[in-house]
């Protein structure tokens, strides 16, 4: 980007956003020297900095797909808007947006097509939720076998507070007529090339309706950032990313099953309770992705590091698919005894949930794991699950550090 396009973007992003920049975006800065090496095969990545975000792990560059250094959970509860991790799908993402003449269309089985400006959605009620954020495919570098995909380490997630306006208001205002069964969402990213399928998620209608699907125009406080969907995405709290549409700009509501590629086709999962399989093995049926499996993390110490002997504090994050995290345990021994951490904050049931525990290391090496469960009874294995596409990995996480 050249410097004029960064002082246009600068500019925009202080007052609305209507251009990300001459054309293409494309990082203000890359550093040769800038790059980590993520624990597994092919784990160099550079650190770059994309408009409105610092720099951040490079997974691919077309289309921008960033991920979020871990250290970042460790500086707070909630991900930072520059901080927060970016995936897309297809190149062709938009690049000016005009915020006046922007118009979400609602049609298909509905009384009432409406066409939506962001004003018309700021004048109805607010609501706001705290509600994590979670590629499908987060951790999947970690996969072993090894499966295709974007090869990520643990920074595909983040913990935002969004604003918005619940879609069953939107739905209701449309009204749904009676024999809806889904409703189909779709942003204003396309393919670069014709035969590519655009993107497009679809809700079961009841989910679309429950009050807590929202339609945000809003991330901790201020515009959403271009990358993560400006102006306007779809949150489905406790549910995977692949579903939060950026740049929504149609919902249609619709009488019979939804037959696109990315519901019919792309993020499904085994049709089973362990959404797994043996490693290698395709499954027998599939089912669509939906809500997160429970995962905790240590975020104070990473694997290796050196910490001095005596009492010790730990503290990390935990979160579900939204039945809400009850407890949180901690084991310094390798997993031979487990100790109840004490939960932080409660920001609401989708939101990461801090923990914290103080803990004897005495001199010596020592393998910490850390292990949450939810309100009812989902915790995490102590050996990977394994399924073809990478989805849904929440093992129980280890690390180990030396104290001396
Ligand atoms: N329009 C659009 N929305 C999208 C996608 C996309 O490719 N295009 N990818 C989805 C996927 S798979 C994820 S994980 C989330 C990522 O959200 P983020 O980029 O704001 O972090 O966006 C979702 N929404
Ligand atoms: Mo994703």
């Amino acid at each position: 980007m050249s410097d004029l396009g960064r002082r246009d973007f600068l500019r925009a992003a202080g007052r609305s956003v209507l251009a990300v920049g001459a054309g293409t975006l494309m990082p203000l800065r890359a550093l040769a020297d800038d790059s980590v090496t993520l624990p597994f095969g092919n784990g160099e990545r550079r650190l770059v900095a994309y408009p409105g975000k610092r720099p951040l792990l490079l997974t691919t560059s077309r289309p921008p797909q960033l991920e979020t250094p871990f250290s970042v959970f460790d500086e707070g509860v909630i991900t930072p808007n520059d901080a927060f991790f970016v995936r897309y799908h297809l190149a062709d993402i938009p690049t000016s947006i005009d915020p006046d003449t922007f118009r979400l269309d609602v049609k298909g089985h509905v009384g009432t097509p409406l066409s939506l400006s962001l004003s018309d959605l700021k004048a109805m009620a607010p609501v706001e939720r705290v509600a994590v954020n979670q590629c499908s495919g987060n951790s999947r570098g970690f996969v072993e076998p090894r499966v295709a995909g974007g090869q990520l380490a643990n920074g595909a997630m983040g913990n935002a507070r969004w604003t918005g306006v619940p879609l069953k208001a939107v739905l209701d205002r449309a009204g749904v007529k009676a024999g809806a069964v889904q409703v189909s969402f779709e942003g204003l990213d396309g393919p670069v090339l014709p035969e590519t399928p655009d993107f497009a998620k679809a809700l079961e209608i009841d989910h679309a309706r429950d009050g807590e699907v929202m339609l945000a125009f809003s991330m901790n406080g201020e515009d959403l950032p271009w990358l993560n969907g400006y102006p306007l995405r779809l949150v489905v709290p406790g549910f995977y990313g692949t579903y939060w549409v950026k740049h929504l700009n149609a919902i249609t509501v619709l009488d019979k099953p939804f037959e696109g590629f990315w519901m019919k086709s792309a993020y499904r999962i085994p049709a089973n309770a362990c959404a797994c399989t043996e490693p290698g093995k395709a499954p027998a049926a599939t089912v669509p992705i939906g809500r997160f499996s429970i995962r905790s993390f240590v975020t104070n110490l990473s694997e290796g590091a050196e910490v001095k002997a005596g009492p010790t504090d730990l503290r990390g994050i935990a979160f579900d698919g939204g039945y809400g995290v009850t407890d949180v345990a901690v084991s310094v021994d390798d997993g031979r005894t487990w100790t109840e951490a004490a939960l932080g904050q409660d920001l609401g049931r989708y939101s990461f949930r801090p923990w914290s525990l103080r803990a004897d290391l005495p001199t010596g090496a020592h393998t910490i794991k850390v292990r949450a469960t939810n309100r009812i009874g989902q915790s995490q294995p102590l050996s990977p699950l394994w399924n073809p596409a990478g989805y849904m990995r929440n093992v129980v996480e280890t690390v180990r550090v030396r104290a001396v």
